[in-house]
């Protein structure tokens, strides 16, 4: 699949390099490395990376203006349904590639490579730019390890796996840089965050099942100066916690019209329930998005439901 995905990419004078709605590092980083991996590879080919940005990820390069292009090859990353495509002119596209890390939802890309046991899109396209001998750099190496470093949590999840390290191993090799240097514009937040995630910790309700949830609205999100992306990625700081075993954290969203609801489970599946509510993601780290309160009471009761039939399955396996 590499050879037929190079192949293509070798083909086409002009690329288009697309991702998710709803941007994180992963999506940014891979889009941003792949585009520059082309350029380094082909300097003559025209690539194109596109969707809505945001701030708080600037630092990790600069996307480009939608300019309609005829014949281009458009390539989407990390991204496993067509609707959550942050691309609204994909038919016009020659040939379209999917490469992505999350679970099957549905095949819309002429070629699909898909590995749901990677740690991200940054992992395969690290295997990708590195058995298709890409010309790439340090910066793109920093670009690939940012993604790679973020949607593994700093490599706390099982997705991690021997290929991983080798892959991580051999770029750190290859295309030296400081870790510090990564890392730094990924974790360092401003105090105000921390200050919410207190406000989490104090006014977090959890069920007797360790279903826990809480409903950041729009006055308290106000109220702590922040905004809904950087509430609901607060979510990744609950992990961890003995009583809890699947959490939740809602919040209203005014720019979208809706309220964003972040899911993460230590046990328990929770995409098939994201996916009822608008949303997706992976087993243990899913999304959703809702018009209203009730609906977000209604998701967590049939969170409530798994969690209790989980419990009971691993009582019964021990037995
Ligand atoms: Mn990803």
């Amino acid at each position: 699949m590499f050879k037929k995905i190079y192949k293509e990419i070798k083909k086409y004078q002009h690329i288009v390099i697309a991702r998710h709605v709803g941007v994180d590092p992963d999506a940014l980083a891979s889009q941003l490395a792949l585009k520059a991996a082309i350029e380094l590879t082909f300097p003559d080919k025209y690539v194109l990376a596109v969707g809505n940005g945001s701030v708080k990820f600037s630092y990790l390069g600069k996307l480009d203006k939608w300019e309609h292009l005829d014949q281009f090859l458009l390539i989407v990353l990390d991204t496993p349904d067509k609707k959550r495509i942050d691309f609204a002119d994909m038919d016009k596209a020659s040939c379209i590639i999917k490469m992505d890390h999350h679970p099957f939802i549905e095949a819309y890309a002429g070629l699909e490579y898909i590995d749901e046991h990677a740690t991200s899109t940054c992992e395969i396209l690290m295997d990708f730019l590195e058995k298709m001998k890409f010309v790439i750099d340090t910066s793109v190496a920093m670009l690939l390890y940012s993604g790679l470093v973020s949607d593994s949590n700093r490599f706390l999840f099982d997705s991690c796996s021997p290929k991983t390290f080798a892959l991580v191993s051999r770029y750190l090799q290859n295309y030296p840089f400081v870790l510090s240097e990564v890392y730094k514009p990924l974790y360092l937040r401003p105090l105000k965050e921390v200050r919410l995630e207190g406000y989490i910790a104090q006014n977090m309700k959890a069920s007797d099942h360790g279903v826990a949830f809480i409903y950041l609205s729009n006055d308290i999100i106000n109220q702590f100066g922040t905004d809904s992306a950087a509430a609901g990625n607060m979510i990744n700081h609950f992990n961890f916690i003995d009583e809890i075993l699947v959490w939740v954290v809602a919040s209203d969203d005014l720019k979208n019209h809706n309220i964003r609801v972040n899911i993460r489970s230590r046990g328990p599946i929770v995409n098939k329930i994201a996916e009822k509510y608008y949303g997706g993601g992976h087993a243990m780290a899913s999304g959703a998005r809702v018009g209203s309160i009730e609906e977000v009471e209604a998701l967590c009761a049939e969170l409530e439901e798994i969690t209790q039939d989980y419990i009971r399955r691993l009582e019964t396996n021990e037995d």
